[in-house]
Order: C-alpha cells, then structure tokens, then sequence
C-alpha cells in the first residue's frame, strides 16, 4: 500500500471517529491545515521534477480533495445531529395548563360597577354623562350654588381647603359634583339631561364615612320640568337598579341650598333578614336627595329662571354599593386587597346593560 492511501485511510478514520464539531475541526487542522499532512505533502511539489510532479501532484491533490469533502460531509452531519439533540431536548410541554388572560383574573371594583349599572339606566333614558375637576373653586362649589358667603352650609361640608394662592383664592376638594352642572349650563343650551358620576370629599371617617367618597348626580332642565317628572325618572331608576318590578318612595321634604322645594327620599324595603330586600317590606331606607333647582342656581349657570326650570337629585355611592352587594365596612373599599377584590369584584366582560341584566 502506498503512503497516500495509508494516509487517506488513516485520516478518513480520524473523519469517521469525530464525533462533535470540535474534533473534526482538529482533523482538518491535522491534515489540511498550515502544519497538515497533507499540506506538508503539497509543499514538497516545488522539489520534483515536472514528471513527478505530473503523477504524484494529481495524487496529492486527489488526496486533499477526497479528504476535505469527508471532512465537510461530517461537519454537515454533526450539525445536522446536534440540531435534532436540541430539538428533541426542547420540546414544549403543550399539555401543561396556561395562565388564565388578565382579562379573566382582573376585577372591576363595585364602584366602577354600580357607576357602570347607573349610567347603563339613565343612558338608556336619554341621560349624558358629564365630568369636571376634583379641585374647584369656591365659586363652582359653593357661591354658584346658592351657598352665601358666611353662611353654615358652608361648615356643613366640612371641607377640605387648599392654602390661598397669590390672589388669596382658595380652592377645594369639590364636596359634591355640583359644580359639574353648573359648567354645564355655561356651556350647554337646554335641554340638558346628564348625570355626573364622580369622587367627592369631605372631612368625615368611620365605618360608614369615607374622607373620599362617590356621587352620582343628575340634572334636567327644560322649560317644563316638574316635580312630576322628577319622581318618575327617579322612581323608573329604583326600579332598574333595585332589580324590581314595583318600588314605593317616600319623598320628605328638606333642604338644600341649590334646590327649593327640596326631599329627601327613601325606598320601602325588607331589613328583617340578613340582606335588604327592596321592593317589599315595612322598612324606609334613605337614598337620594332632590329638589326643583333654585332659580339663583339657574341663574349661576347663564339660564333665565322665568323661561327654564329644572330638578337634580344627589345620591352617595358607597352606601349604595354596600347595600345592594352585602359588603360589610365600607373601608375595605379602599384598602385594594386583592382578595376582597376578588371576591366582592366584578368580571370585566360582563358589562352591565338594561338587556343582558345589571349585576347578575
Ligand atoms: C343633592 C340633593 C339635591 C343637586 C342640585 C344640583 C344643581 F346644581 F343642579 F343645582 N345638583 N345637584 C342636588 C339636589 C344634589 O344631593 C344630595
């Protein structure tokens, strides 16, 4: 056997044996290499005559070809084996159970639900929703609602106060949503019917009283809204929210410095059992106040109090809310535990509407 195919079969063994990338590149190095075998062959071709290097040179030269294409088959087969070892090693699971989408784990607060469930029956009445800022003047807040200067229903609120700015006015934590209606009426010509859904405050705290708590008002003007018209709208209202078919109201008389003649008004209810049962029973339970607005009212909002008149009501959303739902102490409304959460939230796609239900 000559010495090029005892070297050949050597280093095809040595091919053959490479078993991961970095061996047969050792191979290639051994024999193709600068220092390679077969490269230290090919240098010794300067050495011979022409004839020599005519047969001997076409053996080298077949050498290095035979031996650099195994050397490349084997590299492609080693990838090719160490792709299919990944792959086999990496193989996902698909059995396992996924995480539940935060839209399925994620609850709606009960406010935002009960504003969610009011909006849908008043919307459905032909109400808009309107909105303003937290921090008002004592303009919006008091004095255009028929608050005096100096007068106790100032103190009534009892409210929180920023310090003066450079004009020496003073703005506050709006105590009602009020303010919101008479930027209505600045800016809106009647008729106007809106209910404004929102945070108030006032410097109150106990199981029953939060500093920051939720109101919705509403508001209609127009040339002839009555006293009558109020008690129904707020009577097809109990009945939307209260989930039944027949309410009795109890309206007392009252009052408001916006609003003259002014009532409190309460729902007939059930409280001899554990939760309140509305719509039946010898209980009262007190909901709203309302009234025909003041004309100094109208008159705060750019309207003429001999050609429009209208009535508002006000009613507290987290009493609401703890009655309709059965929730405990109103302080666990904002203590965001998810746990409570959890259990006393809402699903986010179920949205309340008048005809898929409000709360079922
Ligand atoms: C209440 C009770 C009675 C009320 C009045 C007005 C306005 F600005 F239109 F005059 N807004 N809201 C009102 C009336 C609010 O809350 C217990």
């Amino acid at each position: 056997m000559s010495e090029l195919e005892t070297l050949e079969r050597t280093l095809l063994a040595d091919i053959h044996a490479a078993d991961d990338e970095g061996s047969i590149e050792a191979v290639r190095v051994n024999a193709l290499g600068k220092k390679g075998s077969i490269s230290e062959l090919l240098k010794t071709l300067g050495t011979m005559t022409p004839e020599e290097r005519q047969t001997r040179g076409a053996q080298i030269n077949a050498l290095k070809n035979t031996v650099a294409e195994a050397i490349a088959a084997r590299k492609t087969a080693l990838k090719d084996q160490a792709i299919a070892e990944r792959l086999a090693r990496e193989t996902v699971d698909i059995s396992l159970p996924v995480r539940s989408s935060p839209a399925e784990r994620g609850r709606i607060h009960p406010i935002s639900q009960i504003v969610d469930e009011i909006t849908a029956i008043f919307g459905d009445m032909g109400f808009s929703i309107a909105e303003g800022p937290d921090i008002e003047t004592d303009y919006y807040n008091f004095t255009a609602l028929n608050f005096p200067e100096g007068h106790p229903a100032r103190e009534m609120h009892d409210t929180f106060f920023f310090n003066p700015d450079e004009k020496g006015e003073r703005k506050v934590l709006r105590t009602h949503t009020s303010p919101v209606q008479i930027r209505t009426m600045e800016a809106e010509q009647p008729p106007i019917r809106i209910i404004i859904p929102g945070k108030t405050y006032r410097q109150d705290s106990d199981a029953t009283h939060s500093p920051m708590f939720h109101q919705v008002e509403g508001l209609v003007i127009d040339k002839a809204a009555n006293v009558a018209n109020m008690r129904w709208v707020l009577e097809e209202f109990c009945k939307a929210f209260f989930e039944v078919d027949q309410v009795t109201m109890r309206f007392r008389p009252s009052f408001f410095p916006f609003t003259e003649p002014s009532f409190e008004v309460d729902i007939q209810c059930d409280r001899s059992g554990p939760i309140v049962k509305f719509g039946e029973g010898t209980d009262w339970m007190e909901i709203l106040g309302c009234g025909m607005v003041h004309p100094n009212v109208l008159r705060s909002g750019g309207l003429d109090p001999d050609e429009y008149q209208g009535f508002a009501w006000g009613m507290g959303l987290d009493r609401i809310a703890m009655l309709k739902y059965g929730m405990p102490d109103l302080r666990d409304f904002f203590n965001a535990d998810v746990r409570w959460m959890t259990h006393y939230g809402f699903r986010p796609l179920d949205m309340p509407t008048l005809f898929g239900g409000l709360s079922a």
